[in-house]
């Protein structure tokens, strides 16, 4: 990585530790990505972006910061980035995936907290990522309860906007969610001193719709078989969109994707065709949690896609774009984003109806049901995702992580053995 610490020092970060991090982070990048077989030269881009992670994308939000621009950090897929990019802000992802991170948090949270939440506060309390220092305020949201505590934590040190996000589906929660947005326009306008307009709505809503097509389109090259890319890859991607400029991103995605084009045209790979084709569900992924898909593809397996917040519900449903008004554009957006299917919500059975669909599009061999410690809310709805597909005879297997590594060969064993199964 190029020297940025006079950046960092002036960000007021923790230097000393925040080298520890710096010197880990390659090690594990090369062991999970580099040293992959045939991967696609389209990767370079986002290789660079994970080697240069503390560096370009921080010094380009300072820079915006610099020309008077405001920063926005966001914790969760429901939050709209149409509307801080219409401002003339940017939208930043800040959740924390790496083991790194939860100690910091633990100093102030209870030890059987979501390593996420743990991780997204460490980070911001250790001072050890220049994306929460940067960042003007945040948003929260009232997903679950772990979140909604830490909301009240971190305003002690930046401010944070609360969505009120409903937590069924009725008219009137529509409704109250196109309300939230409104609210958060308001916010969003005051903090940077701008005027949100129909015209940079409709301009921001096809930049990241943008951004969406490309990733429903690299998604789509995985329903091939042999895969084109690993699922290691494709998630890798995935994390980036949080925050990576979208304009460039959706620009390298597609060329990525014109390559693996090519691939597919000539019947190439980079897992053998028999492997079994995995569908992870769960949790999110935050970067750099590449856990689960680096034992699942080192063991043999080929991920084919991801119903998780870092996978199909961050890119499926685009906004309708033909709306004018301001308020039929927040409606719009409000509708879209009201169709993913977090376990927040009661019922969820959208996303089970989601997970049979994928299975069927990707054939799918097998699902990994894979969610972080101390989630309530996903374990629970464990136990319907676990009957639906037995009902439609899908083999399941069900995990339950950390962002440590002291599970990885207990993993590997349990991974390894229902490969085994699908193959027989
Ligand atoms: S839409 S999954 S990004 S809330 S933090 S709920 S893992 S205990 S992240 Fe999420 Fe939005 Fe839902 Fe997606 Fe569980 Fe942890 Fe809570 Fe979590």
């Amino acid at each position: 990585m190029a020297d940025y610490r006079q950046m960092w020092t002036d960000l007021g970060m923790d230097l000393e530790k925040h080298d520890i991090l710096c010197q880990v982070l390659p090690d594990a990048f090369g062991s999970v990505y580099l040293s992959q077989e045939n991967r696609p030269e389209g990767m370079d881009y986002f290789n660079f972006v994970v080697a240069e992670i503390h560096g370009v994308r921080p010094s380009e939000l300072i820079a915006h910061q610099q020309k008077g621009g405001k920063v926005f950090g966001t914790f969760c897929v429901y939050v709209p980035d149409e509307v801080i990019f219409a401002a003339g802000a940017i939208a930043t992802g800040l959740c924390g995936g790496s083991q790194f991170w939860v100690p910091g948090g633990e100093k102030v949270l209870p030890a059987n907290t979501c390593p996420l939440i743990k991780a997204s506060v460490g980070a911001r309390l250790d001072g050890t990522c220049p994306f929460f220092k940067i960042a003007d305020m945040y948003i929260g949201e009232t997903t679950c309860d772990g979140k909604k505590k830490a909301w009240e934590i971190l305003n002690e040190h930046v401010p944070v906007h609360v969505m009120d996000l409903p937590q069924m589906k009725r008219a009137k929660d529509i409704k109250a969610w196109e309300d939230e947005i409104k609210i958060l326009i308001q916010r969003v306008e005051e903090q940077c001193g701008t005027k949100i307009t129909a015209a940079s709505l409709a301009e921001n809503i096809k930049l990241i719709n943008g951004k969406r097509q490309a990733l429903a389109r690299l998604y789509n090259t995985r329903k091939n078989s042999p895969v084109p890319i690993s699922g290691k890859d494709v998630l890798l991607i995935t994390q980036i969109a949080f925050y990576d400029d979208p304009a460039r991103f959706t620009e390298q995605v597609n060329a990525l994707c014109d390559e693996l084009d090519a691939r597919i045209a000539k019947s190439e790979g980079v897992i053998p065709a028999d492997a079994p084709r995995i569908l992870i569900t769960g949790t999110p992924m935050a970067i750099p949690n590449w856990k689960l898909h680096h034992v699942l593809e080192s063991s043999g397996a080929a991920v084919v896609v991801e119903e998780l917040c870092t996978g199909t519900r961050y890119f499926e449903n685009p906004v309708d774009e033909s709306k004018t008004t301001i308020d039929e554009q927040i409606k719009a957006l409000a509708e879209r984003y009201m169709k993913i299917n977090c376990a927040c919500f009661t019922p969820n059975t959208g996303r089970i109806d989601d997970i049979l669909r994928l299975v069927k599009e990707y054939k799918v061999d097998g699902v990994v049901d894979c969610n972080l410690q101390f989630c309530g809310t996903y374990s629970t709805e464990s136990y319907l995702v676990d009957r639906a597909l037995k009902e439609a005879g899908i083999p399941v297997l069900h995990i339950e992580t950390d962002y440590s590594d002291q599970d990885f060969e207990q993993l590997r064993t349990r991974v390894q053995a229902f490969l085994e199964m699908l193959e027989k």
